[in-house]
């Protein structure tokens, strides 16, 4: 659907003006979006995948194990796929009002792709180098939007999402190296016109959610506080948007329409995306290749 024609659906969850911004800068920010009720749900959930994770001791299909991890002090870089296993994650995803906040911004047929929990634990946690996200998982058009949401507060210390303000209008960038390696980063010769006052943070209270549109430049650094970052993140897009490539993160919710209606026609953007590796075989994430280059701009 295009922009025009989502822009004639009036708002659940933004207001208009957070409609707006989120198509002019590529993300929006909104505090105080999820109740402290669907929040002590989700800790409890995430509780409870931590507590799995004792037994765990390397990484495996579910669990993403940070340096130092063991039963006594466990710490997790990423619980990949929780709506996989834990039914609050799925009911949050489908249930809650965060799909009505992507229906206010892809239209009212909305189509579940997949989720991640990132940790980013205490003192370390995982940085992430610029990059943008639809050269992992191309669709047939460029309404995917990642939602965020903090379970714990966020600031600056305990390296937030940021984001490039608009970045979504420019050009998609390479993210294979010079070797052809696949490393989920863009290269800092391709981002030599970035200034410091395009960057946003998206920090806040726990409970706050970001909407970020795939083609968003954005990042993190590691977490120099005494506090983790939890930040749930799922995936969805418009129904008439059709991924081309196998699904990285697999789950039993693939292309589950939570909203509205499934598409009969795909919609087709003609802007060129960059083919990711082959996930059919496993799926190699961004922490197997960022941290080698510590050097590099974040
Ligand atoms: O957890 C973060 O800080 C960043 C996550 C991210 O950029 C991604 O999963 O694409």
């Amino acid at each position: 659907m295009l922009t025009d024609e989502v822009l004639r659906h009036p708002t659940k969850v933004l207001t208009e003006a957070q409609r707006q911004a989120y198509f002019e800068d590529g993300f929006v920010l909104v505090e105080g979006a999820v109740s402290s009720d669907w929040l002590e749900r989700l800790r409890d959930a995430s509780d409870a995948m931590i507590a799995r994770s004792r037994a765990v001791t390397e990484n495996d299909d579910t669990f993403i194990l940070e340096e130092g991890h063991s039963a006594e002090t466990p710490r997790l870089k990423r619980v990949t796929s929780p709506v996989s296993h834990h039914e609050t994650f799925w009911a949050f995803a489908s249930e809650s009002p965060i799909a009505d906040a992507v229906a206010d911004v892809v239209g009212p047929n909305v189509k579940f792709y997949h989720s991640k929990l990132n940790y980013k634990w205490a003192g370390g946690g995982q940085r992430f180098a610029w990059h943008q996200d639809i050269q992992a998982w191309p669709h047939t058009n460029y309404s995917p939007v990642t939602v965020g949401v903090y379970l714990e507060d966020c600031d600056m210390e305990q390296g937030p999402l940021r984001t490039v303000r608009g970045s979504h209008k420019g050009e998609l960038y390479d993210l294979y190296d010079e070797n052809g390696a696949w490393v989920v980063k863009i290269a800092d010769h391709d981002l030599n016109w970035l200034q410091d006052d395009m960057i946003a943070h998206m920090t806040g209270p726990a409970g706050t959610m970001f909407l970020l549109n795939c083609r968003t430049i954005h990042g993190s650094t590691t977490n120099k506080s005494t506090r983790g970052r939890p930040l749930l993140l799922n995936v969805f897009s418009a129904a008439d948007a059709f991924p081309y490539m196998a699904q990285p993160l697999p789950s039993p919710y693939d292309g589950a329409i939570v909203r509205g209606e499934p598409a009969r026609w795909a919609h087709h953007d003609p802007r060129p995306c960059q083919i990711p590796p082959d996930w059919s075989n496993g799926y190699v994430g961004p922490w197997a290749h960022q941290n080698k280059d510590q050097t590099t701009r974040m």
